[in-house]
C-alpha cells in the first residue's frame, strides 16, 4: 500500500550546484552494533534463506540487535572515539518469511553465515505484507471477467482503473485466511489524483497465499466523483498564483555543526545513533547528553521509535468497514519511506542518508535520501529576559536563539503522508513531531449538497459526490529511557487542589503535587485527558545536589483516547490505544505495542496482554510507551490534498541538570556567506 513509484533522487543535482563541505559526510555502515543491516548483509540473508526455501516470500528482515548490556558496554568504551573499534560480538538478522502457506521466524547469524533457528509460527495473525504481493494482488481484478463487466456497466474503461490492496482486520473468527480486499479508483488521465475518484460498491477479496480472487461482489452503482479540482500539481494550477512570499534560504558557509561517525551523530551536547528499520522507520538509539558541570555524557534514551500506528475508519458499509489499519505492522513505515526532496522536504543545509529494505524475493532495495538531518534556526528563542527594574541603569536584555537538530523521515502509506521529526534541543529536550498530509480516504456518494443527506454517511461531504470518512491516527512510541543508567521508575506527579478551610490564609484554595511511584505495570497505565497528572521517568538511585531525583518529563501533545467500544474486535487489535501511557520492564522481544503479527491479529500478543502479567517496574530497566494522535473528522480544506496537521510530544529534563544547562550556550555568530560569483568546484 506504499506509493508504487518512488520519486527521483535529487542528490546528484544538488551536488552540482552546492559546494558545501556538508556532502563529504557520506555515512558508512557496519561498525556499530545497532547499525541497520547493510545491502550486502541483506544479500547474505537472501542467499542463506533461499538455500532452505527456494520460494520464500520475505516479509521482514531486520537487525536482531545484540543484548542490551553488550551494546551499552561497547558504547561506553567507544562513545568518545572518532575511530571506534568494530563491534565483533555478533551480527544477526531476524527474518519473517512465508512459504507453502506457513509463516517462519528465522534467526540468521551473519558472522558464521548460518541459520541459528527456524520456527514455524502457527499463532494468530500474519507478518507485515510486502509491496510486491500487494501490487500483484491489486492487478488481479483488471483481468477478472466479473470485474471487467462491472466496469463496462459503469461505462468505465478498465485500462484506466487503478486498484489497491487493503488489509481487513479481524471479526472474531477462530481461524483466518491470509486475505486482502481490493478497492479501485478511476484514473482517466484528466488528473493524477485517483484517490479522489473511488469506484464504490465493488469488493474483490484476494487470498495472498493462493494469489487469486476468492470472493467478489458488485452491489451498487454510485457515480465516480468528478476529476475537476482534484489535481494538486503546481504545473496544472490556473493563475492567479500567490507569489507574495519572497525568496529565502538557509546558509551554513562553514558547514554543519554536527559530525557523523558512520551512523553515530554528534551535535552540540547530544550524541545518538540512527538506523532505518523496514517496519518502524527511524530508530534513534543510545541518545546521551553532555553535562558541562559533570564533564561527562549522561544517558537519556536507549531506543526510541514508532512501535505501531492504528487507523480505524468509521464507515460501516460493506466495502469500507474492514479498513482498520495497523500501518506499521501491516504495511511498514520504513518500506513506505519516500526519498526526501532536497530544498522542499528538508532545507538547504540538510545532509541525506540512504537506506535499504528487503523485497518479496529477498533482494534488497534502496531508498535514496530516506533520512535528512539538519540544524534548525527557526527564529525561536531558547531563553530570554529584559530587565528594566535596575535603578539608574538602561534596560538589560539577554536572549539566546534556539538552534536545534532535526532528523526527518517521510512515509507515504498509500494516500497518507506521515512526517516524523526527532528534534534534539541543547536544553536537553527531545521533541518528536508527527505530521500528516496527503489525501483523505474518500468515498464516492450520490450526494452533491449536505441538504440532501438524511442518513448516516460516516463523514463530511468535502466536494460533490465525495465524502471524507471519519477515522483516527493513533501513533505509539516505544521510548526505552535509561535516565543515567537502566534502573528507572515511573513517577506520576498528581496536581491536586487543596482547600484552605481555616483562617491561615485569605485564599480559599491552592494546588500541590503528590508524587506516586508506579510499582507494577497496572499502576502505570494512564489516560492523560485531564492534564492533572504529569509523567516523569526518574532514576531513583540518583539525586541532584539539592536532593531531587534526576528524571525526564513526558510533555504530552495531541493526546487522544479510543472512541471504539472495548469489545469491538478492532479495538481489541488496537488495544494499545486504550491508554496514552504504559510502562513495561525491558524485554527485547516486546518491541511493538500491537504485537509482532498484527495483520488479522486477535489481540492476544500486544501491550494490553503483556501488562496483565503486572510485572514489577520500580527501579527496573523500563520502557515507556506513549500513544498520541488525532481524531480526524474531515473538512473541506482537506480536499483535494490536506494541509499539514502536526502533533507530538516532548521529553524534557526534570531535575536532570543542577541548573539551566544552556546558560553558557553562546549565540551563533552571524554567518558570512562566500563570494557568490565564485565558481562551484
Ligand atoms: C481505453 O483506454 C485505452 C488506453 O488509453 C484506449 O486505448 C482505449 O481506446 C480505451 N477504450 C475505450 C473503449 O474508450
Ligand atoms: C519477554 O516477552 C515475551 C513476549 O511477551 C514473553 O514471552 C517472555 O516471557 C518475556 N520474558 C520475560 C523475562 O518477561
Ligand atoms: C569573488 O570571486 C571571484 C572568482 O573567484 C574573484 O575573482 C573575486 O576577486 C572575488 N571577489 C571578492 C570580493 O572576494
Ligand atoms: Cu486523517
Amino acid at each position: 500500500m506504499c506509493s508504487l513509484i518512488r520519486g527521483p533522487s535529487f542528490r546528484i543535482l544538488l551536488l552540482s550546484f552546492l559546494t558545501l563541505n556538508v556532502f563529504i559526510l557520506v555515512p558508512t555502515y557496519g561498525l556499530h552494533p545497532l547499525d541497520a543491516l547493510t545491502r550486502s548483509e541483506l544479500n547474505q540473508v537472501q542467499t542463506l534463506v533461499k538455500k532452505s526455501y527456494k520460494n520464500a516470500n520475505f516479509h521482514y528482515v531486520g537487525l536482531d540487535e545484540p543484548e542490551k548490556s553488550k551494546v551499552i558496554s561497547w558504547h561506553s568504551q567507544n562513545q568518545l572515539k572518532t575511530k571506534p573499534v568494530p563491534f565483533l560480538d555478533h551480527r544477526r538478522a531476524f527474518v519473517l518469511i512465508r512459504v507453502d502457506s506457513k509463516s517462519h521466524e528465522i534467526l540468521v547469524d551473519l558472522t558464521s553465515n548460518s541459520i541459528l533457528s527456524d520456527k514455524v509460527y502457527d499463532g494468530n495473525g500474519y507478518a507485515m505484507l510486502n509491496n510486491e504481493e500487494q501490487e500483484i494482488a491489486s492487478a488481479l481484478p483488471l483481468k477478472y471477467p466479473p470485474f471487467i463487466a462491472s466496469m463496462a456497466k459503469r461505462g468505465l474503461n478498465v485500462s484506466k482503473v487503478l486498484c489497491e490492496a487493503f488489509t481487513i482486520g479481524w471479526y472474531g473468527e477462530k481461524k483466518t485466511k491470509r486475505v486482502v480486499t481490493i478497492m479501485c479508483y478511476y484514473n482517466d488521465g484528466t488528473t493524477l489524483n485517483f484517490y479522489m475518484r473511488p469506484i464504490e460498491g465493488i469488493k474483490a477479496t484476494v487470498n495472498l497465499d493462493q494469489m487469486k480472487i476468492v470472493d467478489y461482489h458488485d452491489r451498487l452503482m454510485i457515480p465516480v466523483p468528478k476529476a475537476d479540482g482534484t489535481d494538486y500539481r503546481e504545473s496544472v494550477q490556473n493563475p492567479p498564483f500567490d507569489t507574495r512570499i519572497k525568496g529565502m534560504t538557509i546558509l551554513q558557509p562553514d558547514g554543519p555543526s554536527f559530525t557523523l561517525d558512520g551512523n553515530h551523530v554528534r551535535w552540540a551536547n547530544w550524541d545518538f545513533h540512527l538506523a532505518l528499520d523496514m517496519r518502524v522507520g527511524p530508530i534513534i538509539s543510545l541518545a546521551s547528553i553532555y553535562d558541562h558541570e559533570m564533564r561527562k555524557h549522561r544517558r537519556v534514551m536507549y531506543r526510541g521509535y514508532i512501535s505501531e500506528m492504528f487507523v480505524p475508519y468509521q464507515d460501516m458499509g460493506d466495502e469500507w468497514c474492514t479498513k482498520t489499519f495497523l500501518d506499521a505492522g501491516e504495511f511498514g513505515f520504513g518500506i513506505c519511506a519516500m526519498p526526501l526532496q532536497p530544498l522542499k522536504d528538508c532545507p538547504q543545509n540538510a545532509v541525506f542518508f540512504d537506506g535499504y529494505y528487503t523485497t518479496r524475493d529477498g533482494t534488497p532495495a534502496k531508498i535514496s535520501n530516506v533520512f535528512c538531518i539538519f540544524e534548525r534556526n527557526a527564529g525561536d528563542v531558547m531563553w530570554r529576559h529584559s530587565e528594566a527594574m535596575l535603578p539608574g541603569e538602561d534596560v538589560i536584555t539577554e536572549v539566546r536563539p534556539d538552534v536545534t537538530l532535526v532528523v526527518r523521515m517521510v512515509s507515504t502509506v498509500a494516500n497518507y503522508d506521515y512526517m516524523i521529526d526527532w528534534e534534539f534541543k541543547q536544553s536537553g529536550s527531545i521533541k518528536v513531531t508527527t505530521s500528516l498530509s496527503g489525501m483523505l480516504a474518500v468515498k464516492g456518494s450520490m450526494y452533491t449538497h449536505t441538504d440532501q443527506i438524511e442518513e448516516e454517511v460516516y463523514g463530511t461531504l468535502v466536494a460533490e459526490n465525495t465524502i471524507g470518512i471519519r477515522h483516527d491516527h493513533f501513533l505509539n512510541f516505544h521510548l526505552d529511557l535509561d535516565i543515567d543508567g537502566e534502573p528507572n521508575s515511573l513517577m506520576k506527579a498528581h496536581l491536586q487542589m487543596v482547600k484552605v478551610s481555616d483562617e491561615s490564609s485569605p485564599r480559599k484554595s491552592y494546588w500541590k503535587v503528590v508524587h506516586e511511584v508506579a510499582k507494577t505495570e497496572l499502576d502505570a497505565k494512564l489516560q492523560l485527558n485531564s492534564g492533572a497528572t504529569e509523567i516523569i521517568v526518574v532514576n531513583p538511585n540518583k539525586k541532584t545536589k539539592v536532593g531531587n531525583y534526576v528524571g525526564y518529563h513526558l510533555i504530552p501533545g495531541s493526546v487522544i483516547g479510543p472512541l471504539l467500544w472495548e469489545e469491538d474486535h478492532q479495538q481489541i487489535r488496537g488495544a494499545f490505544t486504550n491508554y496514552n501511557v504504559w510502562v513495561t520492564p525491558y524485554n527485547k522481544s516486546e518491541k511493538y505495542a500491537g504485537g509482532l503479527y498484527v495483520d488479522q491479529a486477535h489481540g492476544d500478543d500486544n501491550i494490553a496482554k503483556w501488562t496483565l502479567r503486572n510485572r514489577d517496574i520500580e527501579n527496573k530497566d523500563i520502557v515507556l510507551w506513549y500513544t498520541q494522535g488525532f481524531h480526524h473528522a474531515p473538512q473541506q480544506e482537506d480536499f483535494p490534498i490536506m494541509p499539514t496537521l502536526s502533533g507530538g510530544f516532548e521529553l524534557r529534563p526534570s531535575n536532570f541538570f543542577d541548573y539551566n544547562p544552556v546558560l553558557k550556550v553562546i549565540s551563533p555568530k552571524p554567518a558570512k556567506w562566500v563570494n557568490c560569483s565564485a565558481k562551484p568546484t
